[in-house]
């Protein structure tokens, strides 16, 4: 499935892309794209832990069966996710660490409820 293709075949796509010199910004870094398909507030298996070096560009690509707002926490960034299109986050892993993706229940200071199990949990390593 294509919203299943994970780190191993995005980090082979970004060595190919490497040997012709077109995508690589920072020696050793790569471009990273990661496809999740949430369904009922979940994304699969396995997709639910990405794993990832310091300094990788990365891209979260997010289709989603209902509109919601995700937080990758740490690197703050927050996106509106809608069905029928697909949300992109975008950063470069600059931190270590692991970092929770969460579902926010409604925009606002009011609505930033996390309970349980992150989405998706972002592991970026030195
Ligand atoms: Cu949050």
């Amino acid at each position: 499935m294509l919203c299943n293709t994970v780190s191993r075949a995005s980090r082979i796509g970004a060595v190919l892309a490497w040997a012709i010199g077109t995508t690589i910004t920072v020696a050793g870094a790569a471009e990273l794209t990661f496809d999740f398909h949430i369904e009922r507030g979940r994304v699969a298996e396995s997709t639910q832990v990405i794993r990832i070096k310091q300094g990788d560009v990365v891209k979260l690509r997010w289709h989603t069966d209902r509109s919601m707002i995700l937080h990758l926490h740490g690197y703050d960034i927050e996106k509106k996710v809608e069905p029928d299109t697909f949300g992109l986050m975008e950063f470069t892993a600059y931190a270590t660490g692991r970092f929770p993706v969460e579902i926010h229940g409604s925009p606002g200071p009011g609505g930033h409820s996390h309970g349980g199990n992150p989405l998706v949990r972002v592991e970026v390593y030195p």
